[in-house]
């Protein structure tokens, strides 16, 4: 159901959210615009997901239930995993530098992509349509 090509389309209180993470004003204005790109391949149990955006290209490949290691486009490292939770992708993430959870999940919505953030308290959305 994840499989395609994913193109942002508008977000929900992601601003808020990057504040929160610690993101400066400057990279804040340049993320509202990144253009994110996601293409998700699942097989199994495994996930390969590309990711492009105006910051970065890259590939990132995943176990359901394996931990593995991300960085953010501003640097920031994470560590956590993805799991299925009925019909949702949900990741349970933390990062390295001050152990804060980063909780995430991905569900489709009718024809969107919905995927939510957590941290803090402070819950944004990025909601995708097929590209
Ligand atoms: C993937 O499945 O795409 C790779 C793993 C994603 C891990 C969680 C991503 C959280 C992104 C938060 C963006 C925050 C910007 C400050």
């Amino acid at each position: 159901a994840f499989n395609g090509t994913w193109k942002v389309e508008r977000s929900e209180n992601y601003d808020k959210f990057m504040e929160v993470m610690g993101v400066n004003i400057m990279k804040r204005k340049l993320a509202a615009h990144d253009n994110l790109k996601i293409i998700i391949q699942q097989d199994g149990n495994t996930f390969v997901v590309k990711e492009s955006s105006t910051f970065r290209t890259l590939e990132i490949t995943f176990t359901l239930g394996v931990e593995f290691e991300y960085s953010l486009a501003d640097g920031t490292e994470l560590v956590g995993a993805w799991n299925i939770e009925g019909d949702k992708l949900v990741g349970s993430f933390k990062r390295k530098d001050n152990g804060n959870e980063l909780k995430t999940w991905r569900e489709i919505i009718g024809d969107e992509l919905v995927q939510a953030y957590l941290y803090e308290g402070v819950e944004a959305k990025r909601i995708f349509k097929r590209g």
